[in-house]
């Protein structure tokens, strides 16, 4: 692990749950490394990353933002498989860097686009690819929360130095885009942005990062949409919602009820329960608690952490978010920040690497 945070927490867990045995620690300083150890579990800690990752098969990057892309370069040369958290990077131009690094040296590199690993995400996606939609014509993402609601707020993503240019569609605007591209079979083509700062001062010091944008996007495949990430909305824990709808009916998943699966019909919306005997294989397959015992985040971690693994045994298990898919988010992210300070239309780079 390097990081010591809540997200080296939540990766030591799923990567105990998928089998692997977490030994060795890094962190910003040898003090933060042995404190994060300790209440880890971890049983040794590493003076530096390409230390650790000389030590260790797979290496969990959970650093600030702004030192994933370093991390992650630095664990690849060493040999180590990688996992690194998103941001992939502050930069499309870093993420592309990394996306090549890991295809040269070979490496299995993934970034925890979790809510990937819902089953009911994998149903609403086997859907769609079967025609349940027909052809597609609107998405409508959304992804709030509210805990940089107070002015007094603050946290290491706010300062661009340690969280990168942006903050609000970075952190988790990259979900949804993720997310919504993952479950439609099609890419967001261009897009016009607006963003919004809600308090000009954090902590005594001026904000620059967006707390919330607005989004408009067309896709490939001809529909048109809307995106709002938000992390100043009132009464919004983490609501990442995606809805898609076609010629012929549509899907909406919400990642707070992730048990569930809207469909819409003229005739009417059916919810359909997360029940393994009737869903689509690979939905059965991550539905490892039986129907009627609710699954969530962490299970979607475990099952995230356990196909990296299984890569990097050899295996190729469907639908896990590579390294090519966190460059796409940070094209994304950049593309929005482009599109609100020139308010205009830009597409998005969809060049190989
Ligand atoms: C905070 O916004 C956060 O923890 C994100 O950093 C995660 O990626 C998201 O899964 C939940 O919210």
């Amino acid at each position: 692990m390097v990081g010591g945070g809540f997200m080296a927490r939540t990766h030591a867990h799923a990567a105990r749950a998928a089998g692997a045995h977490v030994v060795a620690l890094t962190s910003s300083s040898r003090e933060s490394a042995e404190r994060a150890a300790r209440a880890l579990g971890v049983p040794e800690t590493a003076p530096d990353v390409v230390a650790l990752a000389r030590q260790v098969d797979v290496v969990h990057v959970c650093s600030p933002n702004a030192v994933h892309a370093a991390h992650a370069l630095a664990a690849i040369e060493a040999g180590a498989h990688v996992v690194c958290e998103k941001p992939l990077a502050t930069s499309a131009g870093e993420a592309a860097v990394l996306v090549r690094a890991a295809d040269e040296a070979g490496v299995t590199a993934t970034v925890p686009f979790v809510y990937r690993f819902h089953p009911m995400v994998r149903e609403a996606r086997a859907r769609v690819a079967a025609g349940a939609v027909g052809r597609l014509l609107t998405v409508r993402g959304t992804y709030l929360q509210d805990w940089m609601l107070d002015a007094g707020a603050d946290d290491w993503r706010v300062d661009p130095e340690a969280g990168g240019p942006s903050r609000a569609f970075a952190d988790i605007g990259s979900h949804l885009v993720d997310l919504l591209e993952f479950v439609a079979g099609d890419q967001v083509v261009r897009l016009a942005a607006t963003i919004a700062r809600a308090h000009p001062v954090r902590a005594g010091r001026p904000v620059l990062t967006e707390d919330a944008a607005a989004v408009v996007v067309e896709t490939r495949g001809g529909a048109v949409g809307t995106l709002l990430v938000s992390q100043v909305s009132a009464g919004r824990k983490n609501a990442l919602t995606v809805e898609l709808a076609g010629t012929a009916g549509a899907v909406q998943v919400e990642q707070e009820r992730p048990d569930e699966l809207w469909l819409g019909r003229p005739e009417g919306a059916t919810v359909l329960a997360r029940d393994p005997a009737r869903l689509s294989p690979d939905a059965a397959r991550l539905s490892t608690v039986p129907a009627g015992h609710p699954m969530g985040y962490l299970d979607a971690f475990e099952a995230f952490a356990r196909d990296t693994y299984a890569r990097v045994r050899g295996e190729e298990p469907d639908g896990l978010p590579r390294f090519a898919d966190g460059l796409r988010a940070a094209r994304l992210t950049d593309a929005v920040l482009r599109a609100a300070a020139s308010g205009t239309w830009v597409p998005v780079d969809h060049s190989e690497g």
